[in-house]
């Protein structure tokens, strides 16, 4: 029996950002749930996963399967549903997972032939059985998984071409964030995996860079913090010479013991949501506020750095309490803060959420063709109405943003920090350029897309990318030699010291 596992692509993100940039492939990442679905699937099927991230697919060629399972994101959704289309016409039927189908149960049950919605590990057998009895229920409900039900994901059924693997160790979060929809899906238990099971899938992996794609990777309280050193400890001990990054709460850096551990472990870099820099900010998206007012985060970030690991720290632009000028406000902070990289994303009302039934309630959802256009809920689109801020308006403020934080100016600011600390500035400064090149590459798809008169309530220069953002890339030919010539002689050391 043949079963195709499909991550399906969004083209507004995944394949135009990949191939805008060589180093974009260093935001490529494997889609961990299908590579999980795979770990529990019996030997006696042939699984293929098809990530359309990695490259186009062409379906007509491929061996007609007996069922097709597919993934998504709600940004995902859309392309989901096409090639759920697709497959349903041959006469395969469809089963579709993960967080949209779970929170858009009635959307994509009326397109697939049957969803299971939250976690599969207690209905996966299941569902294949009753594939095979030819008897497929509509739906299926895993609810949550007991964390030694989790088989070791099957890292080796992609193909090479990703420059991380990813692996779990924890699910759910306690914190509820206004915005997130891990609680909701996952639970406000922080689960946590057996530490000798997850080293040994973390030493099975063919990576030598691994994500570890816990929303939090210490969680809260003493007994997760305690957790979370074992699994370094463990991690150092095994001594497997690989590299990782992960996500975490600020509070990361109150403990001198915890960061030790995490770079004995191999860790190189962390993303850390700041979310808000404004007081009024943090109290709006929920729980998050009691951890990061009254601290000094830039002697927190310097803590984590001291470490060489990297802080990626995270920032959104379109709180109810967020006014003209707010972009270069959270610029400037991300710059004070001292994170080596930011990621500014608009707030975004996902499915499911506290933030969606409240703006929805409020008639505030801008962008509600669906499904279609869930493709623009990727956190790079303006989707909402914000309240002091019309779309033109919340669209500039994330330009002005990455155009502060991302300035030539700034970028070799960071690059001769690091390399006066006598930190490898490699990553930092790949990070930099891409998230730059990426930025402008937005500035440009949003003065597209409000030209082609989609949503448009304001004037291009209002969308087009700041003028003093010079393209390194793109003009300038000697300083692109240049900037070439010094990465390679950077990666010629980097990978003498691995
Ligand atoms: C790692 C991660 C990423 C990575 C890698 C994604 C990947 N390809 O796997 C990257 C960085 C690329 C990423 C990107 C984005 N992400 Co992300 N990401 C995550 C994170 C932290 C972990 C995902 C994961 O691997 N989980 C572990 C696996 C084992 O769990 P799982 O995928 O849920 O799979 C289980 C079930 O869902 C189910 N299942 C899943 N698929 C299927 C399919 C079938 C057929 C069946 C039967 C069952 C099934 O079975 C699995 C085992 O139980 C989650 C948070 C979370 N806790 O899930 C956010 C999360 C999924 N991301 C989110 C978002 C918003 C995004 C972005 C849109 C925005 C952004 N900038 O972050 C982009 C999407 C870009 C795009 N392609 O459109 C949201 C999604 C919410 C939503 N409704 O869509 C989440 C939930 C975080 C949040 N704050 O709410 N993300
Ligand atoms: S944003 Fe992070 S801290 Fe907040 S609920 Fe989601 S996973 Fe938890």
């Amino acid at each position: 029996m043949l079963l195709y596992l499909v991550n399906p692509s969004n083209p507004l993100v995944s394949i135009s950002l990949n191939r805008s940039s060589y180093w974009n492939r260093f935001r490529l990442w494997k889609p961990l749930g299908l590579l999980v679905l795979a770990g529990l699937t019996s030997s006696d099927w042939e699984i293929t996963i098809l990530d359309e991230n990695l490259a186009p697919i062409d379906y007509e060629a491929l061996p007609r399967p007996d069922v097709v399972g597919i993934t998504a994101f709600t940004s995902q959704a859309p392309r989901a549903y096409e090639i759920a289309e697709g497959f349903r016409a041959r006469g395969v039927p469809v089963i579709m997972g993960g967080i949209h189908a779970t929170m858009c149960l009635e959307e994509a049950s009326a397109r697939v032939d049957s969803v299971v919605t939250g976690e599969a590990e207690s209905v996966w057998a299941e569902v294949l059985d009753d594939v095979r009895a030819g008897c497929l229920k509509v739906r299926y409900d895993g609810g949550r998984a007991t964390m030694d039900q989790i088989s070791p994901a099957r890292h080796d059924l992609l193909p090479d071409g990703y420059a991380f693997g990813s692996i779990q160790t924890t699910r759910g979060c306690s914190l509820n964030c206004s915005f997130c929809s891990v609680t909701e899906f996952n639970g406000a238990r922080y689960r946590q995996r057996p530490i000798e099971a997850v080293v040994e899938e973390f030493k099975s992996m063919p990576e030598k860079r691994v994500l570890f794609v816990d929303d939090n990777l210490i969680g809260r309280l003493p007994q997760h913090i305690e957790r979370a050193k074992e699994l370094f400890r463990a991690l150092a001990a095994a001594g497997t010479g690989k590299s990782w990054i992960g996500q975490t709460t600020i509070n990361f850096a109150d403990d001198e013991e915890l960061i030790t551990l995490a770079e004995k472990a191999g860790c190189i870099g962390l993303f850390v949501g700041f979310e808000s820099v404004t007081p009024e900010g943090l109290p709006e998206l929920g729980k998050k506020a009691s951890m990061l007012s009254g601290r000094n985060i830039p002697a927190a970030v310097e803590r984590i750095r001291r470490h060489n690991i990297l802080v990626v720290g995270s920032f959104i632009i379109g709180l109810d309490s967020d006014r003209p000028g707010v972009g270069r406000l959270i610029a400037e902070a991300a710059g004070r803060y001292g994170v080596d990289n930011m990621n500014v994303l608009f707030l975004t009302p996902l499915p499911g959420t506290r933030l969606w039934k409240q703006l929805k309630a409020e008639d505030r959802i801008a962008m509600g063709a669906f499904p279609d256009d869930w493709k623009y809920y990727t956190l790079n689109y303006p989707v909402a109405r914000y309240k002091y801020l019309s779309s033109g308006q919340v669209v500039r403020e994330m330009n002005d943003c990455n155009g502060t934080f991302y300035s030539a100016a700034n970028i070799l600011c960071r690059l001769g920090r690091n390399v006066l600390d006598g930190r490898n500035p490699l990553f930092s400064l790949v990070g930099n350029l891409t998230s730059r090149r990426n930025s402008m590459l937005f500035a440009r798809v949003y003065a597209a897309l409000w030209q082609s008169g989609g949503q448009a309530d304001e004037t291009e220069s209002f969308f087009g990318p700041r003028p003093d953002m010079v393209d390194v890339w793109e003009t300038g030919s000697g300083q692109l030699r240049r900037l070439a010539a010094a990465l390679k002689l950077q990666a010629a050391w980097f990978f003498r010291q691995c």
